[in-house]
């Protein structure tokens, strides 16, 4: 019996998957049926929907009955703690949802010990469930994934994420920077689908300079297991954010001197 098997990884990585598909019909009929979205303000150009409310009470009520003993910080609901913590979005991409742009995604991610060991990215409109375990590797329904291979032929893309959390020259700086050296960037509104097509090869990197944890935990080690580099994300970052950096490791030197990011620390590298 393996100790995964023991210690109740296993079992959480299956459900976490089981639940994301679940949660993804509820998501789905939403972006079908937009009346019924509820849009609200939350904050400055921060918009939360009935999905996200509806997503994260269904996530939050199969957890809390299948491992009871599990603490659960969400980005709609608070919560938290130092033990078995599952990090969730409900909807990562809220924007494009409530736009009616089918490029959002729901996140999970749980940690033990302030380690992610599980992390679950599903693409609900494109049915792509994005999956990867600690030191055990990275799927995307079901098939190993990596990320890409950097040639001469194309430049490098990377995708900068961008809010109002920050300064708009802070980001168009990077922005200058990466293309002065020859990267192209795109803009898609999800983190945690940007680092799942780094972690797949689609994209080469992924740039914001503000996240949360529930963006990021699941899309991060998504990149860590199919080889690619991460910059540090340690806990704490996560209720109140941080800058993030994730690409293919051939050129993670280089954007980690555009970016003037730190890497994971070495335990979390390829
Ligand atoms: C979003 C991120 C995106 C960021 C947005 C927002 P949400 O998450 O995925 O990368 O630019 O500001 O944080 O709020 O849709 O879950």
């Amino acid at each position: 019996m393996s100790a995964s098997t023991t210690d109740g990884t296993e079992a959480r990585a299956t459900a976490a998957m089981t639940i994301a598909r679940q949660a993804g019909k509820i998501a789905r009929d939403f972006f079908r049926n937009k009346d019924a979205l509820d849009i609200q303000i939350k904050g400055y150009r921060d918009l939360v929907t009935a999905a996200d409310h509806a997503v994260d009470r269904f996530v939050r009520e199969r957890l809390s009955r299948l491992f009871p003993g599990d603490q659960i910080l969400s980005e709609e609901s608070a919560g938290g703690g130092d033990g078995d913590l599952w990090v969730i979005d409900p909807i990562d991409g809220t924007s494009n949802f409530a736009r009616g742009i089918a490029h959002f995604a729901i996140s999970l991610a749980f940690a033990r010990a302030g380690v992610v060991e599980i992390g679950v990215v599903y693409d609900v409109m494109a049915d792509e469930l994005f999956f990867a375990r600690n030191g055990q590797g990275a799927w995307c329904n079901g098939v190993t994934i990596e990320t890409s291979r950097i040639d001469d032929a194309m430049a490098p893309l990377i995708e900068c994420g961008y809010s109002n959390r920050h300064s708009v020259t802070a980001y168009l700086n990077g922005v200058r920077a990466l293309t002065a050296n020859g990267y192209d960037f795109c803009q898609c509104g999800s983190a945690a689908l940007g680092l799942a097509h780094v972690a797949c090869g689609r994209i080469d990197g992924y740039w914001e300079l503000h996240l949360f944890g529930w963006d990021v935990l699941a899309g991060l080690l998504l990149v860590r297991e199919a080889g690619g580099w991460t910059s540090d994300f340690n806990a704490r970052a996560s209720l109140v954010g941080t800058a993030v950096l994730a690409c293919t490791a051939a050129i993670s030197p280089e954007l980690r001197l555009l970016t003037g990011l730190s890497g994971a620390p070495a335990s979390q590298q390829p």
